[in-house]
């Protein structure tokens, strides 16, 4: 028995006085008892077991579908320590104000003990985490996102070294939700939500927020990346790790299926991760990363077998799918699913729904949680415990104008401004204006445990303390054209342009040369392979061109950005700032 663990057990079942403290060893039972007794509650619905087999339903309450950045708070003792870009609390502060919803709250609940691995286990990579909850239905996600019950307890054996992760559902009030961070002492308090990025701890609170902290401690990083792997016609995968705002296409781009024609050339694409990259300095002086969790947890609406086969072909078993609306067969169904609409269904609310019906039948934000070893993609690596060499790191974000189709950073530390500087325009799917310009350094800003300002420091650190870093690169799907109808056609045919990066990446070897513009390096048009597109050379180009005065307003702005950090901007970060700006002339 692990003392510490018990100890801080005992002292959360004081605290919200559950009926019973039930440990979780993952099996195989203890998934179905959980899984029959939420039935029986009708908190889940089983789905058609012939198309779905083994898949769930989960409805939501309807004001809790999603993450609640205004109610997240950074609590070190210092609020410089949060940063600008983070709400913060002071940890004692945060402590009281939350011990009072948590007193006697899993009165008449089970409190559930989940012992978690992030990352392959027995993995140097890895680390372990222990969710307190009363939430059945989270119990039953984290035993598909993570590496859940007793080999969790038993990698961990004896040692403290774990984050302690305390979540009730509370009331469900928006009124009473705080999901607040403690990184000096690598605890997550989460109260009020059962959202997965608010109540599946092991995802955004321990894996990058906790895990941030912990990689600027140890000199690795915790990112919002996905990962994946490029196999060559010769054979050769690289790999790449990127970096997206939300509602950019990451789960796309991390399962493309390269066309026809490009498959025909040997091309192939291989899964690791589609949200979260932990990376580190690895004996040959490469960077290497691991995927630290085990399942998807994707946004339903719009993925179909057009938009992305592979997540279709993942999730179609075992799988949990939720505020997604229902056939009358017991399907799941969103719009973007491709076909004709159902003439009746369920909507995420439990309302019947026809395509007359105003209102959307799945809400926007409905996800599905799956096992990643079911992904037809997932590449035989994704459990390895050294994890994958990381060639390329990938930005991006959506741009109407201003960022080419992809450039490449001149070296690392211009690379870390290119992160820094990182935004997407906010698009019809999002409340407020369209096309305002939200800036998301490394897609981190709702997810840094720091001061952004240190991170960025962290990043430059991490530059001299590994010896071959990967080539850092900028991609751009969403260039528009003067009728606001994107130009490049996405999906997977952004394999043309991982092929242009991993040459790149070949130090000298590769096959392709570039451009040199104030930005970067651009690819010549030529060296995008644009056989079979619906694009002709000149509009590539046009993708690849870099507008000077739409680049000295970007670069005004990014200043006016990098200003709030204050005292903690690295002064790196103006240099490279001022180096554009005589660049651009
Ligand atoms: C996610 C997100 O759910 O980034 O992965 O919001
Ligand atoms: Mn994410």
């Amino acid at each position: 028995m692990n003392a510490t663990l018990q100890a801080w057990v005992d002292s959360c079942a004081a605290m919200t006085k559950p009926d019973q403290v039930v440990w979780c060893d993952g099996s195989e039972q203890e998934n179905e008892r959980l899984i029959a007794e939420m039935v029986g509650a009708g908190t889940l619905e089983p789905l058609n077991p012939k198309k779905y087999p083994n898949s769930f339903l989960h409805r939501s309450n309807p004001n809790d579908v999603a993450r609640t950045e205004h109610l997240t708070f950074i609590c070190p003792s210092k609020p410089e320590d949060a940063g600008p870009t983070n709400n913060w609390m002071a940890p004692a502060d945060a402590k009281a104000q939350l011990s009072a919803l948590y007193a006697g709250c899993m009165k008449g609940r089970t409190m559930y003990v989940v012992p978690y691995c992030m990352g392959p286990l027995g993995s140097p990579l890895s680390k372990i985490g222990v969710e307190i909850t009363d939430s059945p239905y989270v119990v039953a996600n984290m035993r598909i996102m993570t590496r859940m019950g007793q080999a969790a307890l038993d990698q961990l054996g004896g040692s403290d070294d774990f984050c302690r992760g305390l979540h009730s559902l509370g009331d469900l009030s928006p009124d009473r939700r705080f999901i607040c961070h403690f990184p000096d002492t690598r605890e997550i308090w989460s109260i009020g939500s059962g959202y997965g990025g608010n109540a599946l701890l092991g995802k955004k609170c321990f894996a990058l927020r906790i895990a941030s902290v912990q990689g600027r401690d140890e000199m690795w990083m915790a990112e919002h990346m996905l990962l994946l792997g490029i196999e060559s016609p010769e054979g050769e995968t690289s790999y790449v790790a990127a970096a997206f705002p939300s509602a950019c296409g990451k789960t796309n781009l991390a399962m493309l299926v390269p066309p026809e024609s490009q498959q025909k050339q040997g091309w192939k694409v291989w899964t690791i991760g589609d949200d979260i990259a932990w990376m580190r300095k690895g004996p040959d002086g490469r960077l290497w990363a691991i995927n630290p969790e085990a399942g998807f947890f994707g946004v339903a609406p719009g993925t179909s077998m057009k938009t992305n086969p592979n997540a279709m072909l993942t999730f179609n078993r075992n799988s949990i799918f939720t505020n997604v609306a229902v056939t009358d067969d017991g399907c799941p169904w969103w719009e973007g699913m491709g076909g004709d609409p159902p003439a009746h269904a369920t909507d995420w609310q439990g309302r019947s729904w026809t395509p007359e019906s105003k209102d959307k039948a799945a809400h926007p934000n409905s996800r599905y949680t799956t096992p990643a070893s079911q992904c037809p993609s997932i590449h035989p690596k994704f459990d390895d415990p050294q994890g994958v060499p990381i060639s390329a790191i990938l930005f991006g974000g959506r741009r109407a104008r201003t960022a080419p189709l992809v450039y490449e950073s001149f070296d690392w530390n211009h690379g870390v401004f290119v992160g820094s500087a990182m935004a997407s325009e906010t698009t019809a799917a999002q409340t407020g204006a369209v096309g305002v310009v939200r800036r998301d350094p490394m897609a981190m800003l709702p997810f840094c445990g720091y001061n952004m300002g240190d991170y960025w420091k962290h990043w430059l650190k991490m530059g001299e303390h590994v010896p071959t870093m990967p080539k850092v690169f900028h991609v751009n799907w969403f260039r528009t054209d003067e009728n606001g109808k994107f130009i490049w056609p996405g999906y997977g045919e952004n394999v043309r342009v991982l092929r242009w990066i991993v040459e790149r990446c070949k130090n000298g070897k590769g096959n392709t040369q570039a451009a040199e513009t104030p930005i970067g390096f651009v690819p010549h048009s030529a060296d995008i392979d644009a056989e079979g597109l619906p694009i002709d050379k000149k509009t590539v180009e046009g993708l690849l061109s870099v507008d000077r005065e739409v680049w000295k307003g970007e670069a005004e702005q990014v200043g006016t950005f990098h200003q709030e950090f204050g005292a903690k901007l690295p002064a790196e970060l103006p240099k490279q700032l001022d180096a554009l700006k005589k660049r651009l002339g």
